[in-house]
């Protein structure tokens, strides 16, 4: 099905937001491989607009010209080099698709691959897309032609987002173009689609255009026979006549109440015991694709309020920590670029050159203005963690004021105290034996008894996360 991602039992996708293709090739070979990681979800690959007056902003992505391969992290040339040095380590490439329409009104000239464009005159020839493959005026019930009504579904997904050319989906050529593209990435090795808008795409034609692609390319070392992998951003927390169960036919969908969740269990740990919760109509695990924070609600776009981001420190690396111990849904991890301007792009961008590449200092933490948040320390071995228990549930839950701690079945154990101050003997569910603490890479050696149980201890005020498992390599 669309919900499998293909990555030898791997556990968690990293978006490397407005990374260039050279340097995450390169991070997929020193340091992704390595650390265990699915998948890289990049910024679209795809032409897109190129919006000097607001300072070259990272939403220009978000306006797409055509499909040609050819966008501010690169090249097709290059593009084409990242994944197929990616999949070499085992590291699967993951497209942010932009299909639900073009650039906004009011917008000419020329893209980032240099094709002209007339968003006024729904003109873009190095599709080519013409009017008759917008979607119709008449179809669109707001006065406007815009989304100002999220209560009404023919709306949101029939008239303009935010102003941006919307492309019928019901016509077969545009979904044949879009097939087309999608399959230009899957014969060059690509593995799956985050789906941008999909809230805004009527899952009959997401359904139509899935249809049309390949299977994943054997060459690049996936199973013969094997779909690509889909998941769909729509942003359900209640309230909405849209929601994410329209979706599950069609591959996984992004699961915004989980943000919300982790930042709340992560101010009371008395509500870290139903970060999964049915009642409010999250997505069954195997359809949730999850995640402390995004690209969007990271800066106060879509579906903002209530998340914890790399500015809380040390609260943010207990979210990821506790999110990547848990079992619900699939993972993905943000890494960002420091900003305070919700607008501005990557570094380097703001001039309109080049993005910089970030630098990896002698700690293997980042510089050049890069978070790197997937390289935090205990961030990056609880990727390892959720390698080593992949497939057991959560078990042997203990929570009491500041401080959690669960098992995974019989693989692992994982505990956190919200001021790092935490000594308690508990049962761990392990079999018994001698452990390496995964945060303090060995340096605290953990035993677990004939019956279970083990001293856990955390005394670090910085990292205050706990991991020991069967099977991982510390
Ligand atoms: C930019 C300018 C606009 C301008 C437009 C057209 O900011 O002022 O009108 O260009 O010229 C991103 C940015 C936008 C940006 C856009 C295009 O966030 O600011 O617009 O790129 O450059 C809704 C959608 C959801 C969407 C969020 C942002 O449902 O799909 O809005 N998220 C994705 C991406 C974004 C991206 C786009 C879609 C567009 O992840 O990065 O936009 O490709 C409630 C609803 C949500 C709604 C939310 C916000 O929570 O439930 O559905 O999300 O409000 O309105
Ligand atoms: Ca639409």
């Amino acid at each position: 099905g669309y919900d499998t991602p293909y990555c030898d039992g791997r556990q968690t996708i990293v978006h490397l937001f407005e990374w260039k293709w050279t340097d995450i090739a390169d991070e997929c070979e020193r340091f992704l491989g390595p650390a265990g990681f699915c998948a890289v979800q990049l910024s679209p690959p795809n032409e897109h607009a190129v919006i000097g007056e607001d300072g070259f902003p990272w939403w220009q992505r978000y306006q797409p010209v055509s499909y040609k391969l050819d966008s501010r992290s690169g090249t097709r040339e290059q593009f084409i080099d990242m994944v197929q040095r990616c999949n070499a380590v085992q590291v699967r490439i993951i497209i942010d698709a932009v299909v639900n329409h073009m650039t906004g009104l009011g917008r000419s000239g020329q893209g980032s691959g240099g094709s002209n464009f007339n968003a006024d005159n729904l003109d873009f020839p190095g599709v080519p897309f013409s009017s008759s493959d917008f979607t119709p005026r008449e179809m669109c019930p707001s006065e406007n032609g815009q989304i100002n009504n999220y209560g009404n579904v023919e709306e949101v997904r029939n008239c303009y987002l935010v102003g941006l050319t919307d492309l019928y989906g019901a016509s077969d050529y545009v979904r044949q173009k879009v097939a087309d593209f999608f399959n230009d990435a899957i014969d060059i090795g690509v593995m799956g689609f985050r789906v941008d808008a999909a809230k805004h795409m009527w899952p009959a034609d997401l359904e139509a255009i899935e249809g049309k692609t390949h299977d994943l390319n054997t060459a690049a070392g996936f199973p013969s026979g094997a779909r690509p992998f889909f998941y769909h951003e729509v942003i359900d927390q209640g309230g909405e006549p849209i929601t994410v169960d329209e979706y599950f036919g069609v591959g996984r969908t992004t699961e915004f109440r989980f943000c919300k969740k982790i930042a709340w269990g992560i101010n009371d740990f008395g509500q870290l015991g139903s970060i999964y919760d049915p009642g409010w109509g999250m997505a069954p695990s195997d359809k949730a694709l999850v995640f402390v924070d995004n690209h969007d609600n990271q800066r106060g776009h879509g579906g903002a309020g209530d998340v914890l981001t790399y500015k809380a420190g040390r609260d943010y690396t207990m979210g990821v920590s506790f999110a990547l111990a848990h079992d619900y849904g699939f993972m993905r991890i943000m890494s960002s670029y420091y900003f305070d301007n919700t607008d501005v792009g990557p570094p380097g961008s703001s001039n309109g050159g080049n993005t910089d590449s970030p630098i990896i200092n002698g700690d293997g933490s980042c510089g050049g203005g890069w978070v790197c948040e997937h390289r935090w320390n205990a961030i990056s071995k609880m990727v390892g963690f959720r390698n080593a228990v992949a497939g057991t549930n959560i078990a042997n839950w203990y929570q009491v004021g500041d401080n959690v701690a669960f098992s995974r079945g019989d693989k692992g154990f994982f505990a956190m105290s919200k001021y790092g101050d935490f000594d308690m003997t508990l049962q761990t569910g392990m079999p018994a034996g001698s452990y390496c603490e995964l945060i303090s890479g060995c340096a605290n050696m953990v035993t677990v008894n004939g019956d279970g149980t083990a001293q856990i201890s955390i005394h670090n005020y910085e990292e205050p996360v706990f991991a020991i498992c069967v099977a991982c390599d510390g």
